[in-house]
């Protein structure tokens, strides 16, 4: 059973992972909307990802008998000054969430809650994967600069990125 600062706190967190599914799905409209649909398709990923990490949290608390408290979603941006500015803000975004993560972390080992910090190893790794691929994409922009077809040659790797639903209900 949680105690009610933690179910609070993993409430909000659910706000925090759809409000990032939001904020993909928006920079997904925006990189379809200037022509790079490979760098659409992987924040698109990104947005599905996002709400599997939301459900993820959802069922937990299910299963720890607590009640949902879902909370409204913020607007989020609707366009970016360029591709580098949209995985800028992105990579800022996450380091945020990292953050969220780590506060939840603190807080169960303050209330000795050892299910949710053990639940929540998982998005502590997550979140290492998260900065590191958001880094390599800025590295490569920077890199590419304003070669016009080194763009177009990432958003054709980009393009390759591929949905894996979090699996079964039991993992998610
Ligand atoms: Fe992008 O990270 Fe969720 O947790």
């Amino acid at each position: 059973m949680l105690k009610g600062k933690m179910a609070e706190a993993l409430n909000k967190q659910i706000n925090e992972e759809f409000f990032s599914a939001y904020l993909y799905l928006s920079m997904s409209g925006y990189f379809e909307s200037i022509g790079l649909k490979g760098f659409a398709n992987w924040m698109m990923v990104q947005y599905k990802e996002e709400v599997d990490h939301g459900m993820k949290f959802y069922n937990y608390l299910l299963s720890q008998g607590a009640d949902i408290k879902l909370l409204p979603i913020a607007e989020p941006p609707h366009t970016w000054d360029s591709p580098l500015n949209a995985y800028e803000e992105t990579l800022k975004h996450e380091q945020h969430i990292t953050k969220c993560i780590n506060d939840i972390v603190d807080l169960a080992e303050e209330l000795k809650d050892r299910a949710t910090f053990n639940f929540l190893q998982w998005y502590v790794d997550e979140q290492i994967e998260e900065e590191e691929n958001d880094r390599e994409i800025i590295d490569k922009l920077k890199l590419v600069g304003d070669n016009k077809s080194g763009l177009f040659m990432l958003d054709k790797d980009l393009s390759a990125r591929i949905y894996k639903p979090l699996a079964t209900n039991e993992e998610v």
